[in-house]
């Protein structure tokens, strides 16, 4: 069978928004994870549009797209065209979970959830000639799933293409995340067996690895035998996880022994009162300055997560999150618009309350407000999201953040770090048109392998 998979970008290259180094960080690790599905008879591709230009004028036997919500009404239009010309078109992911009605007057077959049961399932129906619309996971797990077909990604161009996951979900239920509605109905929080993932770490080249994982430390036992297995491996890594398991026994120390270099981190907003409307009770009451200090202490970067637009933000919400993560020596953020993702809690409280202004999903992008806001207007949220994006990255806050730590080898790896990743973009545009990205790994490499514990001067 000629089979060809696709990832639809998830934003124009014509956009503002585009930068072409965020969207070559990582290869489609859920098609690749997929792809192990098919049989070595089979003449398997997978295209990604963020790093090429998508051939269409093929026909191949079947084609898989994967369908998140801004890259929804592109993947959309591929499919109607391949259907046009009498291709079999299955798609699956997380906006075709949310929204199956939708997403079904452009597909043959739909998977809905996670793939690894119902995706070899369906192979074997087509195969035998009486494929079903729609498959939902019967059971999930991905202990003994066939290795990830990484032979079939264009690794050389990928900044990070030691992409990997050794859990799904996480144990938590926050309104506003994608979890709850892809995981409906079934387990929502799963792992690996631990072997497994060491002999997954240990197959790939290389020092660096990017756990995609929601919340790498999510499960303490898990997480602790992931680690100690690590110990020794010389390797580096970056991952996700909550401020609340960051304070939580000896869990992070032994991620710092394994290799961790680098955590993104959900802190979202300072108000209580936002963290009980969005259901994010993991972070009631805790110290984030205290976390912030232990991380640096094991010489581990911060990517703080913050969302804006929350309903009882006001105002100065912009401000009060820059400064303080200027003042705590965060070393990259990421600002969020809240945006209510079809199928979450989020999406469904706020259609209950009539407040939704936008069904164009490329809208949802957490850039573009499509809600009624509360505490501020939504022209406030936008120039006041777009204002702290400014403001962070300015050289003089990268200067004052990274000036932050005590020690001087600190203070040069974030600033590189953070000014490499934000006011380098000629340079990585061009690295990206010579073909050259995964050249620059080493670079990564070396700066993650320098960090080392340390205090920030503020305490
Ligand atoms: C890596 C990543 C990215 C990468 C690239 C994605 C890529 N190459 O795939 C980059 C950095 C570009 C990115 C950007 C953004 N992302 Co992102 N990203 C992720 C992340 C962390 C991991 C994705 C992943 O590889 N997962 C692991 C694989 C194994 O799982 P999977 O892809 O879901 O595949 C499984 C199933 O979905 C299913 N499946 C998938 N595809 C298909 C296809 C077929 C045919 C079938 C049958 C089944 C199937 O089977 C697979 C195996 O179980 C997820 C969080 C997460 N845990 O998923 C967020 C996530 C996907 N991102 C999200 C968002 C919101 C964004 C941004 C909009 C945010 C922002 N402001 O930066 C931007 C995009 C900008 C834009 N304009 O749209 C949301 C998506 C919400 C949604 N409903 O679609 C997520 C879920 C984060 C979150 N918690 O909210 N992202
Ligand atoms: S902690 Fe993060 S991944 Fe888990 S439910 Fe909340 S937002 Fe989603």
């Amino acid at each position: 069978m000629r089979v060809k998979m696709i990832l639809p970008a998830l934003q124009e290259a014509e956009s503002p928004y585009w930068r072409p180094i965020k969207y070559s960080l990582f290869p489609p690790l859920g098609l690749a994870t997929l792809a192990a599905y098919f049989s070595e008879n089979d003449d398997v591709e997978i295209q990604d549009q963020h790093i090429e230009k998508l051939k269409l004028d093929d026909t191949p036997d079947l084609v898989c797209i994967q369908v998140y919500v801004t890259n929804a009404y592109r993947a959309y239009k591929i499919a109607d065209e391949y259907r046009r010309r009498g291709v079999y078109v299955v798609m699956g992911g997380l906006h075709v979970t949310s929204l199956p009605d939708e997403a079904a007057l452009h597909a043959d077959t739909l998977i809905l959830g996670p793939g690894e049961e119902a995706f070899p399932r369906f192979i074997k129906d087509l195969r035998e000639g009486h494929p079903q619309k729609r498959y939902v996971a019967s059971w999930r797990s991905i202990e003994n799933i066939p290795p990830v077909r990484r032979d079939l990604i264009k690794g050389e161009k990928y900044f990070v293409p030691n992409s990997l996951v050794v859990s799904r979900g996480c144990p938590h239920h926050c309104d506003f995340c994608y979890k709850d509605a892809f995981y409906s109905e079934g387990k929502s929080f799963y792992t690996r067996k631990v072997d497994d993932a060491l002999a997954e770490i240990d197959s790939l080249p290389g020092r660096h690895l990017y756990f995609l994982d929601d919340h790498l430390l999510g499960n303490p036992h898990f997480a602790s035998e992931l680690f100690e297995g690590m110990r020794g491996m010389g390797r580096v890594f970056q991952s996700a996880s909550t401020v609340a398991a960051v304070q939580n026994g000896n869990l992070i120390e032994k991620a710092a022994e394994a290799g961790l270099r680098s955590l993104f981190l959900g802190f979202e907003t300072f108000s209580p009162d936002n963290l009980r409307s969005s259901n994010k009770l993991q972070n009631l009451s805790k110290d984030y300055v205290a976390a912030v200090e232990r991380l640096h202490s094991l010489g581990i970067m911060i990517n703080g997560s913050f969302v804006f637009g929350l309903d009882h933000d006001d105002k100065d919400v912009f401000r009060r999150t820059v400064d303080w993560g200027i003042e705590h020596s965060i070393t990259t953020a990421t600002f969020h618009i809240l945006t209510p993702y079809p199928g979450t809690r989020l999406f469904q409280q706020m259609e209950r309350d009539g407040r939704i202004t936008s069904y164009d999903w490329s809208k949802y992008d957490t850039r573009t407000v499509v809600y009624k806001t509360l505490g501020l207007t939504a022209e406030e949220l936008k120039q006041g999201y777009e204002w702290a994006y400014r403001n962070f990255y300015s050289w003089s806050n990268i200067f004052k953040a990274s000036f932050g730590h005590d020690n001087i080898k600190q203070q040069l790896a974030h600033l590189f770090y953070m000014g490499g990743w934000k006011k380098f973009e000629p340079f990585w545009n061009f690295m990206i048109q010579y073909g050259n990205l995964n050249r620059m790994l080493p670079v990564l490499e070396n700066l993650l392998a320098n960090t080392n514990g340390h205090k920030t001067k503020s305490t």
